[in-house]
């Protein structure tokens, strides 16, 4: 008998953090009798009065959201990270390591709308939307050493308010993923000459077995490592090391690739799709510059309907991530759905 990745267990290796995953496609026939979510209230009104990021409304800090027309930003009134740390913190001893770390959470509320999402806006909106994550992150830059903009999508995601937001989070030193992708993308610059991600895009291209959508300047793919049932990663198709450097014309195709992407995982299950989003890219100084390559990953939480999720418990939270259903799967059913 030979290994078939089609049939027979096996690992994938995440070459952006080093982290492996368990493939076990022939267990995808497997009975569900465990726990639905319930579906989330599809029926909302364009103004909800008691919205918390409705334009006009009274914030839980007391703080009054604007009139505004197009996107919105404010800093979180419940921060994670203060701008006024101090520095000087005493980092400990080598069991009671910790370190100081200054930063800021800022909320975008995506359009004043209380009953859109993303991909039900119009193409122009949505690009407002990616020049505010652009203008965002440009600024924070200057003071910080990582901005993540990221959106929670979804009540099954812990997401708050279905008003249609995002946030952004600033600090002062790389956070766990960020510093994992930045040493991996380093050391295949080192080892190869080449961008990690731009090797990886070719010969996902050339193969065409987990793409999922693309355009002139953008491309959509379940990654050969994926963990999630649907993940996705999203990639400019040229070397380009942060959201800050996309041109205009990339900007706009981003905005339409967006659109479409999303559109196909509302289509999947037929519901507005959960997921937690979010852009990777190089870190303050020109240094990291070369090695990165911009990417936004797509998470989705569902696994095989509307109220079916993937659980991350037992064997996952004590040995590795495990999957079922094959990235090539995911990707062909993703592909197949009319955008
Ligand atoms: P979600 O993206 O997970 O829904 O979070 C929304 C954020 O909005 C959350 O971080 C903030 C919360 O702290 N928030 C405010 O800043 N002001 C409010 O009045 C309520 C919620
Ligand atoms: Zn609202």
């Amino acid at each position: 008998m030979n290994f078939d990745p089609e049939k027979h267990p096996h690992r994938r290796f995440n070459p952006l953090t080093g982290e492996w995953v368990l493939v076990s496609p022939q267990r995808t026939q497997r009975p569900w009798q465990g726990r639905h979510e319930k579906p989330a209230d599809a029926h909302r009104p364009e103004y909800d009065p008691n919205c918390y990021l409705c334009p006009g409304n009274r914030r839980a800090s007391g703080a009054v959201n604007e009139h505004y027309t197009g996107t919105f930003v404010f800093t979180n009134d419940f921060a994670a990270l203060d701008p006024r740390t101090p520095s000087d913190g005493l980092l400990g001893s080598p069991l009671f390591r910790s370190e100081p770390v200054r930063g800021t959470c800022r909320v975008i509320c995506f359009s004043p709308k209380h009953n859109l999402t993303l991909p039900e806006m119009p193409e122009p909106d949505i690009l407002r939307v990616v020049q505010v994550w652009i203008s965002q992150t440009a600024e924070l830059l200057e003071e910080y050493s990582w901005v993540q903009v990221f959106e929670n999508k979804g009540e099954i995601m812990g997401c708050s308010n279905p008003h249609p937001h995002g946030q952004i989070w600033a600090m002062s030193t790389l956070p766990h993923f960020a510093e994992l992708e930045d040493k991996h993308q380093a050391e295949w610059l080192t080892s190869h000459g080449t961008n990690l991600l731009i090797d990886y895009l070719a010969r996902e291209l050339e193969q065409n077995r987990r793409m999922v959508i693309a355009n002139k300047h953008w491309a959509a793919l379940v990654p050969y490592w994926a963990v999630w049932p649907f993940e996705t990663l999203l990639i400019p198709r040229r070397h380009v090391p942060r959201i800050t450097s996309l041109t205009f014309e990339e900007q706009v195709a981003l905005a339409q690739i967006l659109k479409g992407l999303l559109k196909k995982y509302d289509g999947l299950f037929d519901v507005s799709f959960p997921y937690s989003m979010g852009w990777h890219g190089a870190p303050a100084g020109e240094n990291h510059a070369p090695h990165w390559q911009l990417h936004a990953h797509f998470y989705p939480p569902l696994l095989r309907s509307a109220t079916v999720k993937k659980f991350m418990v037992g064997f996952e939270m004590l040995a590795e991530p495990q999957r079922d259903l094959t990235p090539e799967q995911a990707a062909r059913r993703l592909r197949e759905i009319g955008g």
